[in-house]
């Protein structure tokens, strides 16, 4: 049998999309497999999400990650040479005992996902085995259906428009090449539409067109003639997907439209997104309320969760505790599954499956801040997630993700299995 004792660990700054710093650390095993990840980073963040360890300080925005490195190349490498690297729940609870802390603030969220990812893929490695077929340990999986941005607003666009995020979701396609290649058409056809209206002003953070709208509805009209323009019927073939990333738009139940100088109370802002979903074949929406306004999440999701489905990310920050609470609760039907929320592989599981448990939709996502780390896809495919979310189809941070599920799909051959729309009960 290989040897899959850590022999040697090297954290290093490298960086993101966003030209930011970020760490990457590689796991060196006896017998000379190597597992490497890098830590990715968001915009808008949960207030409960693993703490990403800055330097602080005028250098870098004080974005700098020299003290998470250190961690890297100091403790944690004390504490893990020598471990198996086959025991990922062993390792990452220890991980999370020499943290000590319950955000994970001392060592760095960022310092412990991507060595806790970089554990995870030596012992793929070790097995000889891509990763997501190590995760998968011989049961089935399924490739995800995809999300994809065209448009970008919130905090990934200046606040040009309020809502975060106007994505599509192939409901027609057969195969994840499908529902690429449909989604392409449609992402050309934004850009053209948006060209010929004079509102395009280049891409924001994750590869969506940077709008000009006048109002938010505006991206709905607006994504609505590119899918028509792009030869498909809006509903049957592509469906629309929200991120409203609420929390950043407000707390305490008043939440402010910049874009549209109006102010809502929650029982509004659920108003005008019921009008929506009424108005538009939206079938997915995240974050709808602020991660503070669990009341509102609830009337929502029974307003319409029994159509749509209602995801929780800044509200449930891959958390498997709050994922319980908030299902006992009926707040939210799906649940959005980001790594260096959580900060450990084994607790971005325990999330996953907890949703799961719960009967809901799990989403795989990237960050805002990303790199050409494809962890996540194999995660998704090799956890049978069902759904995967990575920003937009521009930006090889973005596409290096896309592209790396069609290599799954594709080396699956006949066994591949398209996840597809029936991810969304809701649409049956
Ligand atoms: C989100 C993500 C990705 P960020 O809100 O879902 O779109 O953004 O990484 O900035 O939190
Ligand atoms: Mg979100």
């Amino acid at each position: 049998m290989t040897d899959t004792t850590i022999a040697r660990m090297h954290g290093r700054r490298v960086w993101d999309s966003r030209g930011r710093p970020t760490v990457e650390v590689e796991v060196h095993l006896a017998s000379g497999f190597t597992g490497r990840a890098i830590a990715p980073a968001g915009a808008s963040r949960g207030s409960n999400e693993a703490v990403d360890l800055r330097d602080g300080g005028t250098a870098f925005g004080g974005m700098g990650v020299s003290r998470a490195v250190a961690h890297v190349n100091g403790e944690i490498s004390r504490l893990l040479i020598g471990r198996n690297a086959l025991q990922q729940a062993a390792i990452d609870e220890e991980l999370i005992a020499l943290d000590g802390t319950p955000g994970k603030s001392r060592l760095g969220g960022n310092a412990m996902i991507a060595t806790s990812m970089a554990v995870l893929h030596a012992a793929a490695g070790a097995h000889g085995m891509p990763l997501y077929a190590y995760l998968a340990q011989g049961k089935g999986v399924r490739l995800p259906l995809p999300e994809i941005q065209i448009f970008g607003g919130g905090a990934h666009a200046g606040r040009r428009v309020d809502i975060q995020d106007f994505m599509v979701m192939a409901l027609g396609a057969r195969s994840f090449d499908d529902a690429v290649a449909m989604t392409a058409e449609v992402y050309r056809a934004a850009g053209e539409l948006m060209k010929e209206a004079g509102k395009l002003q280049g891409v924001a953070d994750e590869g969506g067109f940077w709008p000009a709208f006048a109002s938010n509805e505006e991206a709905l009209t607006m994504l609505m003639r590119a899918i028509e323009r792009a030869g498909y019927h809006p509903d049957e073939d592509i469906g629309i997907s929200l991120d409203v990333a609420a929390s950043e738009l407000g707390r305490n139940g008043r939440y402010r439209l910049g874009l549209e100088s109006r102010e809502l109370d929650s029982d509004d802002l659920c108003e005008l997104l019921l009008g929506w979903l009424a108005r538009y074949p939206i079938v997915s929406i995240e974050d709808p309320l602020a991660e503070d306004d669990a009341e509102g999440m609830k009337k929502f999701t029974a307003a319409a969760g029994s159509r749509a489905q209602i995801i929780g990310d800044d509200f449930l920050v891959t958390n498997a505790v709050r994922v319980k609470n908030a299902a006992a609760a009926g707040a939210c039907n799906a649940v959005l599954i980001k790594p260096n929320q959580a900060g450990t592989v084994t607790e971005t599981k325990a999330a996953l499956d907890a949703g799961k448990r719960a009967g809901w939709g799990t989403i795989v996502s990237a960050r805002s801040g990303e790199t050409e780390d494809v962890t996540i896809v194999h995660l998704a495919v090799g956890w049978d997630a069902g759904q995967l979310k990575v920003g937009s189809f521009a930006r090889s941070e973005r596409m290096a993700k896309w592209n790396e599920v069609l290599r799954i799909e594709e080396a699956l051959g006949a066994n591949a299995v398209f996840a597809g729309r029936a991810v969304l009960p809701r649409l049956a």
